[in-house]
C-alpha cells in the first residue's frame, strides 16, 4: 500500500467532514481496515497492524496507578469506582466559573467516534475507538481570560475507593497539563465512551482527556477539575522525574526515553513473534499538529 497523506488525496472540504463521520457508518470494529479511517496512523496501516485493538486488550492492559502498577489492577480493582454522580469544576483564568455535571456534559456534547491510537511511553500501542468530543468545545462554555497559556488536568483524590493512592507512588492527584494551543485543537478529546459504551473505570470513567499525539500519561483519567493558569504546570510525572517526562511529551521516535529507545513499539494484541513497528514523529499525527511546534527544539522541550 502506497503512503500518503489525507490531506494530499482528499479535498479540503472532504477531508473536514469525514474527520468525524465514522459514528454514521454504524461498523462493527475489529477487523476495519484502517486505511479507510481518518484520525488513524497511515503508516500503520502498512504495517501488520490494520486492526482496531480488541475491546478485551483495550480493557484489561491498561496504566492507572490509583489502582495498582500491575497491567490487570485498573481492571480488577477498578469494577466498583463509583461515577455517580460526578461533575466537573473548570476555573482559574476564566471569566465564568463553570461547576458542570456529568449529564450536563452529556447533554450538551455528543460524543461522536474518534478511532486515534494510544502510545504509551513504555513502548507499546493500542489502536482505541474512543467516544467524545473535542476539549474546546467545553473550554468554550468558561471566556478565558488572557492570563489563561496552560490547562493544567486533575485526576480524583479518592484513597478510600483508590488503593493505589495509599501509597506515594506518584503525587496525588494525578496531574497533567497542556499548552493552551494544545489544549484549543481539536484533536485533543474529551473521551466519554469506547466502542460506543459508556467508558469502563479502567480507561478512566467518567471521564478523561486524550491526546493522540503525546504519550499516554498525558492523557489523564477520571478528571475532576480543569483549571486554566498563566504558568506552566508540574505534572505527576515531571515532579516524579523531571529528566525523563518533560511537559510537552509528544510522541518522538528521535528523543529516547533516558533508560530506553522510543524508535519502536509493540502493537498490543499481536502475537510475540510479530515485529515492531516504527514509532512515528507525533504518533502519526503530524499533519495536524507540528505546526503547533514550529520553531521549537523538541530535543529540548521533550
Ligand atoms: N489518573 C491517571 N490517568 C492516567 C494514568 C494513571 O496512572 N492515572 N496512566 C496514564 C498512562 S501511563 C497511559 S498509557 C494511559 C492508558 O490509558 P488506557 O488504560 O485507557 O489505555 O492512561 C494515562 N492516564
Ligand atoms: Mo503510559
Amino acid at each position: 500500500m502506497k503512503k500518503f497523506k489525507y490531506s494530499e488525496i482528499t479535498p479540503e472540504s472532504i477531508y473536514k467532514k469525514r474527520r468525524f463521520f465514522i459514528k454514521s457508518m454504524g461498523l462493527g470494529f475489529g477487523s476495519l481496515s484502517l486505511s479507510t479511517l481518518p484520525f488513524v496512523n497511515n503508516s500503520i496501516a502498512n504495517t501488520n497492524q490494520n486492526k482496531v485493538t480488541s475491546f478485551k486488550d483495550i480493557t484489561t492492559y491498561n496504566n492507572y496507578y490509583e489502582f495498582g502498577t500491575g497491567k490487570s489492577d485498573p481492571y480488577i480493582r477498578s469494577q466498583n469506582f463509583k461515577t455517580k454522580p460526578w461533575s466537573i469544576k473548570i476555573e482559574g483564568e476564566v471569566e465564568k466559573p463553570l461547576e458542570i455535571s456529568m449529564e450536563e456534559i452529556l447533554s450538551l456534547f455528543p460524543s461522536e467516534e474518534r478511532i486515534l491510537k494510544l502510545r504509551c511511553v513504555e513502548g507499546w500501542s493500542m489502536i482505541i475507538p474512543w467516544n467524545g468530543f473535542s476539549l474546546n468545545q467545553l473550554l468554550s462554555k468558561v471566556s478565558l481570560t488572557s492570563k489563561a497559556k496552560f490547562v493544567e488536568f486533575e485526576s480524583i483524590y479518592d484513597p478510600s475507593q483508590m488503593s493505589g493512592q495509599k501509597f506515594p507512588v506518584l503525587n496525588w492527584p494525578y496531574k497533567e497539563g497542556l499548552r493552551i494551543d494544545e489544549a484549543m485543537h481539536s484533536l485533543t478529546t474529551v473521551v466519554t465512551g469506547l466502542y460506543n459504551q459508556k467508558l469502563p473505570n479502567q480507561n478512566g470513567a467518567p471521564l478523561r482527556i486524550f491526546i493522540p499525539w503525546k504519550y499516554g500519561f498525558k492523557s489523564a483519567k477520571a478528571i475532576v477539575k480543569i483549571r486554566l493558569v498563566e504558568k506552566m504546570p508540574t505534572s505527576s510525572w515531571m515532579w516524579a522525574s523531571p529528566k525523563e517526562y518533560g511537559f510537552y511529551s509528544n510522541v518522538n521516535p528521535n528523543v529516547d526515553h533516558p533508560r530506553w529507545s522510543q524508535a519502536t513499539e509493540r502493537i498490543i494484541g499481536n502475537d510475540i513473534f510479530a515485529p515492531r513497528i516504527k514509532t512515528e514523529m507525533f504518533n502519526g499525527y503530524g499533519d495536524q499538529v507540528a505546526n503547533l511546534y514550529t520553531g521549537m527544539d523538541l530535543k529540548k522541550y521533550y
